[in-house]
């Protein structure tokens, strides 16, 4: 039966996303609410064809509403997805406010689904998008190899810090390429035609907070806290679409031709996978505005007796966001 949703952060990228997807999955809406800050209220956003008023969340009354996606950073979910649940809904959030009580599931769709009904506080956290779409390819493997270590080095596209890094890369990019400055604003310094070692904030071991959020939600989700992880986080001039380098170890040996088995039968993922120039995925020729996760450059690690190496890429705004909130509120609706 229908249900009444609401989408907090609904003018922002992830929020946008969100509606699209909805629309495209023929999410069962009988009612509506696009919520944002009083700063966006009485603009519009577009669903299904139909321009929908954007209300004030701050004043905004959530009983009735069954589904709240929340996509409006941390302190608007501290503040705000608490209510929501109390008034009734079940909260999906975005954001890593709740990634990591131990009573809020945080949950990749086709990893530990089963994780959506354990939501004692009627809220259910979304991964980060660098770890989501890397937990869809090593999941499989890690169930049958057992990963003991991970190293990973990720290219995140600049469209995971917003709508404003948007803007700043393609004006940078315009200003240098017509030989004038290019002062950085959103980032600490100039994003085009660079490779930036920083994502979020630096914390007192000297990784940040993106790489340190690999760390903890690998092992929550993959349900193993032995599992060592190592990251580092980059940001790259690309519009839409992460990417990483993966390497790790297992506990069993696994080779390259039984990976690939696991990786074609897994759900989410495809494999671009020839030997050959182009024959691997990259954020422009596949992931961007794509839905799936997409893994290449598939080899054993010379370096290490049970060690594999892969390139994992995808559209970190939709599968690394939206498309996996909404398929957790799917599941969340299979349960009526
Ligand atoms: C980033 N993962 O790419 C973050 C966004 N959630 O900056």
């Amino acid at each position: 039966q229908q249900v009444t949703v609401a989408i907090v952060g609904a003018t922002g990228a992830v929020g946008e996303t969100l509606l699209n997807i909805l629309a495209e999955r023929k999410f069962p809406i009988a009612r509506l609410h696009v919520l944002a800050s009083a700063r966006s209220a009485g603009s519009q956003v577009e669903f299904n064809g139909r321009k929908i008023a954007v209300e004030d969340l701050a004043t905004f009354d959530p009983s009735g509403v069954d589904i709240a996606l929340f996509s409006a950073g941390g302190s608007v979910s501290k503040e705000f997805a608490p209510k929501f649940a109390a008034a009734g809904a079940v909260v999906i959030d975005n954001s890593s406010a709740f990634r990591y009580d131990d009573d809020i599931p945080l949950v990749v769709a086709e990893v530990n689904p089963e994780q959506v009904r354990n939501r004692p506080r009627g809220i259910i956290a979304n991964p980060n998008c660098s770890t989501m779409q890397m937990l869809v390819a090593l999941a499989p493997i890690h169930r049958e190899a057992g990963i003991t270590r991970l190293n990973v080095a990720t290219y995140q596209s600049v469209s995971g810090t917003g709508r404003r890094a948007l803007e700043e890369l393609g004006k940078q990019t315009a200003r240098l390429l017509n030989f004038q400055d290019a002062e950085p604003e959103v980032y600490p310094v100039q994003i085009a035609f660079n490779v930036i070692p920083h994502g979020g904030d630096f914390t007192e071991n000297g990784y940040t907070t993106e790489e340190m959020k690999l760390v903890w939600e690998t092992r929550k989700i993959l349900g193993d806290e032995s599992i060592g992880v190592n990251a580092t986080v980059a940001r790259v001039p690309v519009f839409y679409g992460h990417s990483e380098a993966v390497h790790i170890e297992t506990r069993d040996k696994i080779t390259v031709e039984r990976a690939r088995e696991l990786l074609e039968q897994a759900p989410g993922l495809e494999i671009v996978d020839e030997r050959v120039g182009g024959g691997y995925p990259t954020a422009v020729t596949h992931a961007s505005g794509q839905d799936p996760v997409y893994v290449g450059r598939l080899r054993e690690d010379i370096s290490h007796p049970r060690g594999l190496s892969m390139w994992i890429v995808a559209d970190n705004i939709r599968k690394g966001a939206a498309l996996n909130a909404v398929q957790l509120a799917e599941l969340v609706l299979a349960e009526r």
